[in-house]
C-alpha cells in the first residue's frame, strides 16, 4: 500500500470485539435502502445507512432525526475520544452487503456543512478499499480497510480530498462502515 496522504492515519485492531460488534450492528440496527429519482427513474442507494446521534443530520437530501446511540457504539465513545482528540455527537452507518454495494466520490462537508472537525471511520466486516483522490479530480491513493481497523480523517483533509468506496468484482461478504462525526447545530 502507499503511504496516506496527508490527514489521514489508519489504526489497525482499533477494536478487538469487532466480530461481536459487527454481528449487533447487522442484526439491531433499524436499516434504510433510499430511493432516488432521477430523470423519472428510481436508483435505489447502493448500501443501507443508519444515523445515531444527539444532533439531526443532513444527509444526500434528507435529515435523519436524532436517534439514541445503541449501548455498544456509546461504549467506544470513551475511546475514539482519546484516540481522536476530538468528541463525536453522531455517526453515519453505511452497510455494503456485496461487493456491488459502494460509495460514489464526496468529502463529507459536501454532505453535511453543518459537520465540524474531523472523522472517526470503523470498518466492521469484509476488507473494502478506500480511494482518496485531490478535491476536484486527480491520480487516486487506495486504503483498504480491515475489520476493526479505525481510518482518522482530519477536518483538512475533506476541505482537500475526496474519497469513494468503489464496487469490486471480488467476492466479499457483508461490511459496516462507522463514521463518528460532531455535529454542530446548524
Ligand atoms: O464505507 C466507507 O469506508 C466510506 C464511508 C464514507 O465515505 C462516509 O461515510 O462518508
Amino acid at each position: 500500500m502507499p503511504p496516506l496522504p496527508p490527514g489521514y492515519t489508519l489504526t489497525l485492531s482499533f477494536v478487538p470485539e469487532a466480530d461481536a460488534l459487527l454481528a449487533a450492528l447487522l442484526a439491531e440496527t433499524p436499516w434504510e435502502r433510499h430511493v432516488f429519482k432521477l430523470y423519472g427513474k428510481a436508483l435505489p442507494m447502493p448500501r443501507q445507512i443508519a444515523w445515531f446521534g444527539e444532533r439531526p443530520y443532513g444527509y444526500s437530501g434528507l435529515v435523519h432525526p436524532p436517534a439514541p446511540w445503541p449501548p455498544a457504539l456509546a461504549a467506544l465513545l470513551p475511546k475514539l475520544t482519546a484516540a481522536c482528540g476530538q468528541p463525536f455527537n453522531g455517526a453515519l452507518l453505511n452497510r455494503y452487503d456485496s461487493g456491488q454495494d459502494s460509495m460514489g466520490w464526496h468529502t463529507d462537508d459536501d454532505h453535511a456543512p453543518q459537520a465540524l472537525g474531523g472523522l472517526a471511520s470503523l470498518s466492521l466486516g469484509a476488507t473494502r478499499r478506500l480511494l482518496v483522490r485531490p478535491r476536484g479530480g486527480g491520480p487516486s491513493t487506495p486504503i483498504d480497510l480491515p475489520h476493526g481497523s479505525l481510518l482518522w480523517m482530519s477536518a483538512e483533509s475533506q476541505r482537500l480530498t475526496q474519497h469513494a468506496l468503489p464496487k469490486t468484482a471480488r467476492a466479499v461478504g457483508a461490511r459496516v462502515n462507522v463514521t463518528w462525526r460532531w455535529v454542530g447545530e446548524g
